[in-house]
């Protein structure tokens, strides 16, 4: 399939959700994915009922929110007692939040096709990352099937719809995401459940479904046997809209993985996540040398040039 980012961009903005086949090549997600072994069982020793690999899938979740053993305190959300279209704590187990022990999963929460897609697409260079994740879903778990919503969590303020104040939530597939894995069932602006046909948002690994917050959707189950779904939660706002918000970041910078991640990335990388740009009034000589302290084998010349 090929990739029209300009269409994928404009289908975003009219229908309110888009596609995007192919955008991240799938060596790029291959490679990654080996690393996200670490962080999940694989597949077929899930599918084994090898306990230790169903153990670290029920324990893995970074996200304590979904832990089962906070029930009670995790947002009222069912358990298996309820049954048809309904949201279910154990849909949530299974989320490993940025950043990763792993370079290659790290790099690809801010992969610059999916950031140049996402500016295109906004019509801005001054976006930031605001939610980075990784969620993965395996037959059998619990039934994954959810009533039809739009996102009401990524903001504390109404959704403003018109053109420019639109944030991108979206899914970069890290694996193939089929019939019977799981492809999130969407609806186009102006269409609204029931009675409305949906569109399945297949797509192979690499590609991006990107969406806008008034939009229905939902996810559905996972039917296929030793079936499972791998994707990166990767959303973008524009700069300064403070009131949406999802993850949060600082409480991991002084740690092992960010701290790698920091030191391979440029300006433009480290200002997706609010640091100030080269030219910016808050740098300083002595600042910068701290930067490099801090991030050792960061290329700091950016900042260094813009004191000149
Ligand atoms: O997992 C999916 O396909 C969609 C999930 C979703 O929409 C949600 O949890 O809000």
């Amino acid at each position: 399939m090929s990739t029209d980012i300009e269409a994928c961009a404009e289908e975003w903005r009219t229908q309110g959700w888009t596609v995007v086949h192919d955008l991240v090549p799938a060596e790029e997600i291959d490679a990654a994915v080996e690393e996200l072994w670490g962080h999940f069982p694989r597949p077929s020793d899930y599918h084994s009922g090898d306990p230790e690999a169903i153990a670290h899938f029920e324990t893995g979740s970074t996200d304590e929110r979904y832990q089962p053993s906070r029930q009670g305190s995790s947002h009222g959300l069912n358990e298996e007692d309820a049954v048809g279209r309904e949201f279910r704590l154990r849909q949530f187990l299974g989320h490993v939040l940025f950043p990763y022990d792993s370079h290659l999963l790290n790099r690809l929460q801010i992969h610059p096709r999916v950031v140049d897609f996402a500016q295109r697409a906004m019509n801005s260079e001054d976006i930031r990352l605001y939610q980075a994740r990784i969620w993965g879903k395996y037959t059998g778990v619990t039934d994954y099937e959810q009533p039809f919503h739009q996102d009401r969590n990524h903001t504390i303020v109404p959704d403003r719809v018109e053109p420019g104040w639109w944030n991108m939530l979206g899914f970069l597939y890290l694996s193939d995401v089929e019939d019977g894995v799981g492809p999130t069932e969407i609806l186009s602006l102006g269409d609204s459940p029931p009675g409305t046909e949906p569109h399945s948002a297949a797509g192979r690994r690499g590609s991006y479904l990107a969406y806008r917050t008034d939009v229905w959707h939902r996810g559905v189950n996972l039917t296929r046997e030793g079936g499972s779904r791998f994707l990166m939660n990767i959303a973008f706002k524009h700069a300064h809209h403070e009131w949406i918000g999802f993850d949060s970041f600082q409480q991991n910078a002084n740690r092992g993985p960010w701290s790698k991640f920091a030191a391979s990335c440029t300006p433009e990388e480290l200002a997706l996540f609010g640091a100030p740009k080269p030219g910016h009034p808050f740098w300083t000589v002595e600042l910068i040398d701290a930067l490099e302290d801090r991030y050792r084998g960061i290329d700091a010349s950016p900042w260094r040039e813009a004191l000149k």
